[in-house]
């Protein structure tokens, strides 16, 4: 059975799961950001960066998935930082149960942000529902200008966008205006944040999004 003919099949049951999720962050005030990249993109390093940044101001907690048969995945060291890991087996993506089953690992009256790790693909089942609050994706200057619109589907769904690894951008020649278009061209809105998690460089605006996001909903 083909991947999208079963996920058609479990819909019903995933998205009132899904729903089940957002609506028990939603009371508990919890912010959930689904974050979504390529494998290598900076997933892991932009949650540390995020967790250094935010240290002190926002209580943050990580569910980060992983391939069965993956190895030497980066794992989230932040002190201090509860983390679940969720094997997703042979399936490539995470689903509302198994974001359900880790957030009954965490200890949630002490979270106020929960980002989420997507497995590295930027090609996922547009059905897919988690019940998280934000979806933000990712991409990293070695992708390309053109990234977004060769793999639109999570560009155009994102609440906010993240360009990371502009350390690279006078090796790699890359053209920012370029991304910009690109992402235009296929979301309208997203605040886009280009920084760097190597050097640090434009975590701080990003870290106050975050921040502003959790504090609309906590209000
Ligand atoms: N040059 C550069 N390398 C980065 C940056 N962010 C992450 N990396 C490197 O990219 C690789 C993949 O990072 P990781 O966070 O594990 O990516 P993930 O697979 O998306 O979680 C690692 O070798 C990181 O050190 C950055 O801003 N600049
Ligand atoms: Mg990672």
């Amino acid at each position: 059975m083909s991947i999208s003919m079963r996920i058609a099949r479990i819909r019903p049951a995933e998205v009132r799961l899904a729903e089940e999720n957002a609506a028990f962050l939603r009371a508990m005030g919890i912010v959930t950001i689904h974050l979504q990249a390529s494998p290598g993109a900076g997933k892991t390093s932009l949650i540390q960066r995020t967790a250094e940044s935010l240290s002190g101001r926002l209580r943050l907690a990580v569910i980060q998935g992983t391939l069965s048969n993956q190895s030497g995945v980066t794992h989230v060291h932040a002190v201090d930082l509860p983390v679940v890991q969720v094997n997703t087996g042979e399936q490539p993506y995470l689903d509302a149960s198994m974001v359900r089953e880790a957030l009954e690992q965490l200890p949630l009256a002490d979270v106020d942000l929960i980002l989420i790790e997507e497995i590295g693909t930027l090609t996922l089942p547009t059905e897919q529902v988690l019940g998280a609050t934000l979806r933000v994706a990712m991409a990293s200057l070695p992708e390309g200008e053109d990234c977004p619109v060769h793999y639109p589907g999570p560009f155009a769904r994102a609440d906010a966008i993240v360009l990371n690894k502009t350390d690279l951008m006078a090796h790699l020649g890359f053209d920012q205006s370029v991304f910009h278009q690109a992402v235009r061209r296929v979301n309208g809105n997203a605040p886009i944040f280009e920084l760097s998690c190597r050097s640090g460089e434009g975590i701080e605006p990003w870290s106050a999004w975050l921040l502003e996001q959790a504090r609309d909903r906590q209000l």
